[in-house]
C-alpha cells in the first residue's frame, strides 16, 4: 500500500472515531478501473481490455454499538445513512443505493451480517469515467463479507455487484467494471471475453505512461442514453439474429435502420480492434496500438455517439501533442480520456492538452498519471 492511501485510510479511521466507541477492525480498498479499448461491447458479449487504476474507493469499520442491527455509515463524500440489517434495504434514488443493492445480494444469500460503523471515502473521482460506482460496491462487498466471515469467489462477488447494480442503481450495465475492479493486477492490464467471462494478463509495455484526463463533464449512466445504447445494440443482435460478437462488417447490410446499423458498426469493429490491440502490445507496436486507440475513440464518437465536443476535443489536443494514442473511456456521455504518452513526453502532453481544452473554450481539464494496481480487497485493521 502507497503512503497516500495509508495516509487516507488513517483520515478515514479519525473520522471513525468520531462516529464509534469501537476501534476499526476492518479494512477494505476497491481500485477505479480504466479502459485501454474494447467500450459498448461488453453487453453483446465481446472483449474489452481494462486496468485497475491507482485511485481508490476506501473503507473501515468497527462492530456496531451492543443491541445494533444496522450498518452505520458516514461518506466523506456524500454524507450519513443507517441501513438496516433485518429486513430489506429498498432503493432511496440517493447514492446509498450502492450498498443497499448490494446487502440486498447478500441478504438473499443468507449471509449474517454485523452491524457496523463504517466510514468510506477515497481518492477516485466520482462520475469521471473511471467506475467510482463498481468500485464503491466492491469495495463494501469485501468489507461486508470479511466482517461477516463469509467470503464468495470474486467471479461471484462481481456479478452479484452487476445485478445490485442492475436493480438497484437502475443501470443494465454489463460486466466491464465489476470484472476490471475485482479482478485487476498490478502492473497488468487485462483482456476480458465477456461471453466467456475469462480474462488474460496483458503486460503494459514498459516505455510509455498512462494519463486520465477528465471533461468534466460528469457522467451519469443513468440518465437514460447508456441503457437506449444497450436497446440499439440488442435491436441490431434481433436483426442479424445473431450476437454481434459472431457477426462482421459484411453483415451490416442487412440491418435496415440507419442508426442501429452504426451502432452495429461500432460493436463489430471495436471487437477486432481490442484483439488487434492486445496483439499490439504483445509485439511492443506501440504505433499500432495507438492507431487502435484513436480509431477506438472515432467509432465511439461518430458511429456509438457517446461523446461530446469536450472529449472530442482532448483527444484532438492528444494527438497534436504526440500522444501515442488517445480515446474516451468508459460509458461515455463525459467522464474522461484515456492516453498513452512517451516516457519523458508527459510535460508536452500537459502543456498542450491543458492549452486545447482552455482555447476551445472548455476551462480546465484535470490531467492524472495512473498505474496499473490490484482489484479489491478487505483486511483486518490493526
Ligand atoms: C459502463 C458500463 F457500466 C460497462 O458495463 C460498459 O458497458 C461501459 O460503460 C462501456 O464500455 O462503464
Amino acid at each position: 500500500m502507497t503512503d497516500s492511501v495509508t495516509a487516507l485510510l488513517q483520515a478515514l479511521g479519525k473520522s471513525l472515531e468520531k462516529l464509534s466507541t469501537s476501534k476499526p477492525v476492518w479494512a477494505a480498498q476497491a481500485p477505479g478501473r480504466v479502459n485501454l479499448i474494447g467500450d459498448h461491447t461488453d453487453y453483446s458479449q465481446g472483449f474489452a481490455l481494462p486496468m485497475g487504476v491507482n485511485l481508490y474507493t476506501l473503507a473501515i469499520a468497527a462492530p456496531g454499538a451492543a443491541g445494533s442491527d444496522a450498518i452505520r455509515i458516514l461518506s466523506t463524500r456524500e454524507g450519513e445513512a443507517v441501513l438496516p440489517l433485518d429486513g430489506e434495504n429498498p432503493r432511496r434514488g440517493d447514492w446509498t443505493d450502492y450498498l443497499r443493492g448490494v446487502l440486498e445480494q447478500y441478504r438473499k444469500r443468507n449471509v449474517v451480517i454485523p452491524a457496523m460503523d463504517v466510514v468510506i471515502g477515497g481518492n477516485l473521482p466520482l462520475g469521471a469515467g473511471l467506475s467510482s460506482s463498481a468500485s464503491l460496491e466492491l469495495c463494501f462487498a469485501t468489507l461486508v463479507e470479511l466482517a461477516s466471515a463469509h467470503p464468495i469467489q470474486k467471479m461471484e462477488r462481481a456479478l452479484l455487484c452487476q445485478q445490485a447494480e442492475h436493480d438497484y442503481a437502475g443501470v443494465p450495465c454489463g460486466i466491464l467494471d465489476q470484472f476490471a475492479v475485482s479482478f485487476a493486477k498490478e502492473n497488468q492490464a487485462m483482456l476480458l471475453d465477456c461471453r466467456e467471462r475469462s480474462i488474460q494478463p496483458v503486460n503494459i509495455p514498459s516505455q510509455l505512461r498512462v494519463a486520465i484526463v477528465d471533461s468534466g463533464v460528469s457522467h451519469a449512466l443513468a440518465d437514460g442514453g447508456y441503457a437506449t445504447r444497450r436497446a440499439q445494440v440488442e435491436a441490431a443482435q434481433a436483426q442479424l439474429g445473431s450476437s454481434l460478437r459472431d457477426a462482421c462488417s459484411k453483415d451490416l447490410v442487412k440491418i435496415t435502420d440507419d442508426t442501429i446499423r452504426a451502432r452495429a458498426r461500432h460493436v463489430i469493429s471495436e471487437n477486432e480492434r481490442v484483439l488487434a490491440f492486445a496483439q499490439a502490445l504483445k509485439n511492443d507496436d506501440m504505433q499500432t496500438a495507438g492507431q487502435l486507440m484513436y480509431a477506438s475513440h472515432e467509432s465511439l464518437s461518430r458511429d456509438f455517439a457517446v461523446s461530446c465536443d469536450e472529449l472530442d476535443t482532448l483527444v484532438e489536443a492528444a494527438r497534436e501533442a504526440g500522444a501515442i494514442g488517445a480515446r474516451m473511456t468508459g460509458g461515455g456521455f463525459g467522464g474522461s480520456m484515456i492516453a498513452f504518452v512517451d516516457i519523458g513526453g508527459e510535460a508536452t502532453f500537459e502543456r498542450i492538452v491543458s492549452k486545447g481544452f482552455t482555447d476551445a473554450g472548455f476551462g480546465y481539464a484535470q490531467i492524472r498519471w495512473v498505474t496499473a494496481v490490484a482489484g479489491a480487497q478487505a483486511w483486518e485493521w490493526i
